[in-house]
């Protein structure tokens, strides 16, 4: 599926640039030639994912253009008709753009144009995998370093602190209508990947795109206590559980959500996603991890780190990926054989 034409294969940082502004025009002048376009993220799709889509989503919209939003995994069916329906992580239940989304088995058979957004490789398309290969122009829009550049046009910047930057960068090349509605989501990805500005991604283009944001009326504070201030009291009781039973071995500190954790507690596990930062607060912790069990028995390692320590390398030896400082990958093994896979790579950063 690896497709790169050499029009976006930059060799060497100099003219990386340069290839950069070449990926965009080329990505600005087809969202003007095509009609309808199909817009997906990442399975277990979190703030950035899902802020990007919408975002282009609502842009795509307001130029007239047909467009399908989705990601490839469905989980919650309809009793009544059957019907499976995509799970809206809670926190970002209030996005302006939801009517957008629409569960991927009603995905088109066809497209002029699949744009994957915030997606570092071709798998975790998830089961839109299929959708994508029939599409004419089939675009990656990224900024994992580890991208695997599976599209036809790879705009892949590992430089910029949120796939929503790179968004927000197409529309200002389009000279395009932003409004707040647009701006909303595109804020919600980049102050989630940033980690409300603190990570080590936080860089000057997240300030100078927050600065135009606030022209389009985008409220911060209402963005913050949507996000940050809405846990259930099931989410509080579930963190005390987890926080009771941390274990600390030579810098790593790390925790198991287990599914009866989840249904004792009734929460989802979508909901869990800010679960690891108490963890990485730990000052002698140089790495957090937090290890979910979900329904289908397997385990989800997400990890965190501080500073150079690079977790998406041990993330990237058992199958997964990410970024140097927020990563994650699947294990199918038990929970004791997890862990003490885990902590073996690690000890090798
Ligand atoms: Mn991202």
């Amino acid at each position: 599926m690896k497709q790169s034409s050499p029009q976006n294969v930059c060799f060497s940082s100099s003219d990386r640039k340069e290839c950069l502004n070449g990926e965009i025009a080329l990505i600005s002048k087809t969202i003007r030639e095509k009609k309808d376009f199909i817009l997906a993220t990442h399975i277990q799709p979190d703030g950035d994912a899902i802020g990007s889509i919408l975002g282009l989503g609502l842009f795509l919209k307001k130029m007239g253009k047909k467009v399908f939003v989705s990601w490839g995994q469905s989980s919650k069916s309809d009793e009544q008709n059957g019907k499976t329906n995509l799970i809206i992580p809670k926190q970002y239940s209030f996005l302006p753009g939801l009517e957008l989304l629409s569960d991927p088995s009603e995905c088109p058979k066809t497209t002029e144009c699949f744009i994957a957004l915030d997606c570092a490789s071709f798998e975790r398309l998830g089961n839109l995998k299929e959708c994508s290969k029939k599409a004419t122009f089939f675009i990656n829009i990224d900024h994992h370093h580890d991208n695997s550049r599976f599209a036809h046009i790879n705009y892949i910047d590992e430089n910029s602190p949120a796939t929503a930057e790179m968004v927000y960068q197409i529309i200002k090349q389009m000279e395009g209508e932003m409004d707040r509605d647009i701006a909303t989501c595109l804020y919600l990805g980049l102050v989630t990947d940033t980690g409300r500005f603190q990570y080590s991604n936080t860089n000057k283009r997240a300030f100078q795109m927050v600065l135009s944001l606030l022209d389009y009326g985008v409220i911060p504070s209402e963005i913050f206590h949507n996000v940050y201030e809405n846990v259930t009291s099931s989410y509080l009781r579930l963190l005390g559980r987890v926080l009771k039973n941390i274990k600390f071995v030579s810098e790593v500190a790390y925790a198991k959500v287990s599914q009866s954790d989840l249904i004792s507690t009734g929460v989802e596990i979508e909901e869990t996603e800010n679960l690891i930062n108490f963890l990485r607060s730990i000052g002698e912790a140089k790495v957090a991890a937090i290890i979910k069990e979900t329904s289908d028995g397997k385990w989800k390692v997400s990890l965190r780190s501080k500073n150079k320590i690079d977790v998406s390398k041990v993330a990237g030896c058992f199958g997964g990926g990410g970024h140097r400082n927020a990563a994650g990958y699947s294990s199918e093994k038990n929970y004791g054989e997890t862990i003490k896979l885990m902590l073996e790579a690690l000890k090798d950063l």
